[in-house]
This record gives structure tokens, sequence and C-alpha cells, in this order.
């Protein structure tokens, strides 16, 4: 049994970065912990999919490297839809490589990330060098970063003391990192870190089980409550269903009831 846990609306108040803040305030005001992983095919499909969950949603979680075209003209749009239903961007790039590289990967080439995505997260395998570089650029235009402590696939070797090593990184870096990927942050051996990082979990849908490639799921009321996360992040469990504004409103509710519960313990 957990401790009785802050209020989203009481974390805003802890956050140190201006996503994070930002993040925990609208869940509250739009009573949704729900992130929408749109690994769909093209361009147009995303924004459809921004279009039609975005009511339900508090982040929109995007793999813009998937699609075969990509213009600034996609990331005005996708703001723009971001903007009027009131959810935050979130490009899942995995940065994963020197400070010096990662500053032209996050501000540059075609993507251009930095300009649009107000989440982009990291791997810590090459060192803190990697924080300090994604926040020379992400700082000065208000974004935030989440690390990756842990993962939900298969075999992950981001466990034990590589995630402990990843909390206390974030700690060190509260300006800008605003958070983790995280899959049972109430397991962590010196606890989920600073009560003003959000937690984020993948690997969800309403049953257990998993894919043929290594992802493996947890129910929304398992993340949210025993594991102690603060948002589930859901693919296809919406992207595959019949209809994605329907099964987003489905997990809308139960990932807002699992933190409802939470208050009640
Ligand atoms: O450990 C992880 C981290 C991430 S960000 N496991 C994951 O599955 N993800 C992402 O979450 C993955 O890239 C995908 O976009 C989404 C899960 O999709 P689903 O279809 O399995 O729900």
């Amino acid at each position: 049994v957990q401790p009785k846990r802050l209020l989203y609306e009481e974390r805003a108040g802890l956050a140190k970065n201006s996503v994070a803040k930002q993040c925990f305030e609208l869940m509250a005001r739009k009573r949704t912990n729900l992130a929408v992983a749109a690994d769909v095919a093209t361009a147009d499909e995303m924004l459809a999919l921004a279009e039609q969950t975005g009511p339900h949603i508090c982040v929109f979680k995007t793999h813009v490297d998937i699609f075969d075209r990509w213009d600034d003209s996609i990331a005005a749009k996708l703001q723009e839809i971001a903007t009027r239903h009131d959810f935050l961007i979130f490009e899942d790039r995995k940065f994963a490589d020197i400070g010096n590289t990662v500053v032209s990967q996050y501000a540059g080439g075609i993507y251009k990330i930095a300009d649009w995505s107000h989440i982009t997260n990291a791997h810590l395998v090459p060192g803190p060098g990697i924080i300090d570089g994604l926040k020379q650029v992400g700082l000065p235009k208000g974004r935030g970063c989440l690390l990756l402590a842990e993962m939900s696939s298969k075999g992950t070797l981001a466990a034990g003391s590589y995630t402990e090593a990843v909390a206390a990184a974030a700690a060190q870096h509260e300006d800008f990192v605003m958070g983790f990927i995280s899959v049972n942050p109430a397991a962590w051996k010196g606890g989920p870190g600073s009560p003003g990082l959000i937690h984020m979990t993948p690997g969800v849908q309403l049953a257990e089980g998993g894919d043929a490639l290594g992802q493996q799921y947890n129910t929304p009321a398992s993340v949210i409550g025993a594991r102690g996360s603060d948002v589930i992040i859901v693919g296809r469990g919406v992207i595959k269903a019949a209809d994605p504004a329907a099964a987003a409103a489905e997990y809308k509710e139960a990932g807002w009831a699992a933190y409802e519960a939470l208050q009640h313990e």
C-alpha cells in the first residue's frame, strides 16, 4: 500500500520545469492523465488522430521519423490543434548521443523538434552531458525533457542501478528534466524522485499482455495505482480501435478513476 499521493495540482506547485508545471495543471484542469502514442504511418493520419483524441488527452506523443514527408506546416498544424484542444506535444525522439551532437539533432535537421515539441526524451547511456546539450537548446525555448529510467519491453537493460542513476541525474537538472519514462516507480529503491517530477508510463492496455516483439502491457489501474505513475501512454489500444476517439475516452476514464481511487485509499 502506498502513502497517499499528492494531487496533480499540488505537484504543479512543486515542479521546477515549466512544462512539468503546465502538464500537472492541465491534467487537473482537464481531468485526464492519458497520453496517446500516435504511431501512425502518415502525417495526415497523425493530425487526424490529434483532432479526434485531443479532447481526451493531456499529451500527444509523436514519432515523426516514421513519416515519409515532413515540413514546417505539419508542425504548425499540430501546434494549432494542441492549443485548441489544450494538450502538450511530446516528440518521442529518445536522444542517445553526446551533448555536442544532440544539440544539432534537437535544434536542427528536417524536424527542428525543439521548435514545436513541448516535451522530448533522452536515454542517459552517454552520461549527463546529454542533458546539458539538450538543455542548452530546450531551456531558452521553455521545453522539458523526460529521462528514460525504465522501459516497458522485455529484457530491458534500463533497470536496477541504471534506473537509480537516472533518478539521481534528474534531481540534478530539475530545471529542464521534467520527469521520467518509467514502468514501476513505486518499486524504485531510492523512491520515485521529487514530487515535482512527472512519471509517464508506456505499455498500457485495458488487458495485460504483450505483442510479438517484446512489448509488455499493464492496465491503467495498475500503472496509476500500484506502480505509482502519473500518465498512461497508450498507442495501439487507441489507434487500432475502430473508433479512436471513443477508445481515448475509455482510457481517459480508466486512468482518471485509478487516480481518484488513490485519494480514497
Ligand atoms: O519503454 C518504452 C518507452 C516508450 S516511449 N516503451 C514504449 O513502448 N514506448 C513508446 O510507447 C513506443 O515508442 C510507442 O510509441 C508507445 C507504445 O505503443 P503501444 O502501441 O505498445 O501502446
